[in-house]
C-alpha cells in the first residue's frame, strides 16, 4: 500500500504555519481593511507564530459553540486520551479499537499529505495521517457494504455547545465506500507535524480534500459500514443547501452564494479570489468516482 498515494503539492505550496495559526487575524484584517484583491504579500509580512494554544483560533466545531472562536476557547476540555474508535456494521472484525493500538497496527508509516482544503477560505495544510482504507482493511469490509458512516464523540460534560440544538447530536458524516477507500481520503492525526489540536478534531479526524470542509468530521469515535446511504449532519439540518456528496464544484452554487471563486490564503495576505477548481483540483484523481452521475442532482 505504501505507494498508492501521490502527492502533487510541495512544501512551497503549503500555507505557512504562521498564517494558518493566525488565520482569524489574517481574515479579519483582509476583510476589515478592504484589502481583498490587491497584490501578493511578501513572506516578511507573515506574522510571528503564536503559541500552540493560539494555533487554531478560527474553527468550526459546533460541539464547542457556533462562534469561530469557541472551539479554541473550550476544546481543551475534551479528553482525547485514551480514545476508542468503534468500528461496526458490515465488517469481519467489529469492535472497539484503541487509538494507540490502531496507530501501532497501521502497516504503513504515517505520512504528510499536503492537501488543498477549501470552504470559504482555501489553504494548503500539511496533515499527518494515514489512508482511511487501511483502517477499513484492519476491520475487514464485507461484500455488502456500500457506505461508511462516521460519528463524532458526544460528551455534554466536555462540550458546552451540545446544550444547544443547532445540530442533531452527535455530529455524523458519510461517504460512499469507493470515496472512503480512495487514497486521497485520510484520517488525520496531525497538522504541521504536531498532534492535531482539539479544536481541529483530535485525535482523529477525516479529511477528504475534494469535498467541502464540513465533510471532515472531527474527533471520530465510530465508523459503521452500511448498505444504505447514511445521514449526514448538515444534510439533516438543511437538505436544500447541503447534499450527501458535497463535492467542490464551481458549477453547483450554494443556494445562497456562488461557489465559482474562492479566497486563497497563504499565497499572501492580499491574494485575491481565484476560480474554484472542479473537485478542488483533484479531478484527475477522483472524477472517475462520479462518472455518469448528474452532479447537480447528487450535490
Ligand atoms: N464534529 C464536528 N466536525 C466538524 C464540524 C463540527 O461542527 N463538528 N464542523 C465542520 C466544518 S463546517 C468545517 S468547515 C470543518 C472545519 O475544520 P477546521 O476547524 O479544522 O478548519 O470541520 C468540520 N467538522
Ligand atoms: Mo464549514
Amino acid at each position: 500500500m505504501a505507494n498508492r498515494w501521490k502527492n502533487d503539492l510541495g512544501d512551497r505550496d503549503v500555507t505557512p504555519e504562521a498564517v494558518y495559526m493566525t488565520r482569524r487575524q489574517w481574515m479579519a484584517g483582509a476583510a476589515g481593511l478592504g484589502l481583498v484583491g490587491a497584490g501578493r504579500a511578501a513572506r516578511a509580512e507573515v506574522p510571528e507564530p503564536n503559541a500552540w494554544e493560539d494555533i487554531t483560533s478560527y474553527n468550526n466545531y459546533y460541539e464547542f459553540g457556533t462562534d469561530k472562536g469557541d472551539p479554541a476557547r473550550h476544546a481543551h476540555r475534551l479528553t482525547v486520551q485514551p480514545w476508542t474508535v468503534r468500528i461496526d456494521g458490515l465488517v469481519d472484525r467489529p469492535g472497539a479499537y484503541d487509538f494507540a493500538d490502531i496507530m501501532a497496527r497501521m502497516t504503513i508509516e504515517e505520512r504528510i499529505y499536503r492537501f488543498r482544503c477549501v470552504e470559504a477560505w482555501s489553504m494548503v495544510v500539511p496533515w499527518n495521517g494515514f489512508e482511511l482504507a487501511d483502517l477499513l482493511d484492519m476491520a475487514g469490509v464485507q461484500a455488502g457494504a456500500k457506505y461508511v458512516a462516521f460519528e463524532t464523540v458526544l460528551r455534554p460534560e466536555e462540550m458546552p455547545g451540545v446544550r444547544y440544538p443547532v445540530l442533531d447530536w452527535p455530529y455524523v458524516e458519510g461517504l460512499r465506500l469507493d470515496e472512503a477507500r480512495h487514497p486521497l481520503t485520510i484520517m488525520a492525526t496531525g497538522i504541521y507535524g504536531r498532534d492535531i489540536p482539539n479544536q481541529n478534531g483530535a485525535p482523529l479526524r477525516l479529511v477528504v480534500p475534494w469535498k467541502y470542509g464540513f465533510k471532515s468530521i472531527k474527533s471520530v469515535v465510530r465508523i459503521t459500514l452500511t448498505e444504505a446511504e447514511p445521514a449526514t449532519s448538515w444534510n439533516k439540518a438543511n437538505p436544500r443547501e447541503y447534499g450527501f456528496y458535497s463535492n467542490v464544484n464551481p458549477e453547483v452554487d450554494h443556494p445562497r452564494w456562488s461557489q465559482a471563486t474562492e479566497r486563497r490564503i497563504g499565497g499572501g495576505l492580499f491574494a485575491g479570489r481565484e476560480p474554484t477548481l472542479m473537485f478542488n483540483g483533484y479531478a484527475d484523481e477522483v472524477a472517475g468516482l462520479y462518472a455518469g452521475m448528474d452532479l447537480k442532482t447528487y450535490f
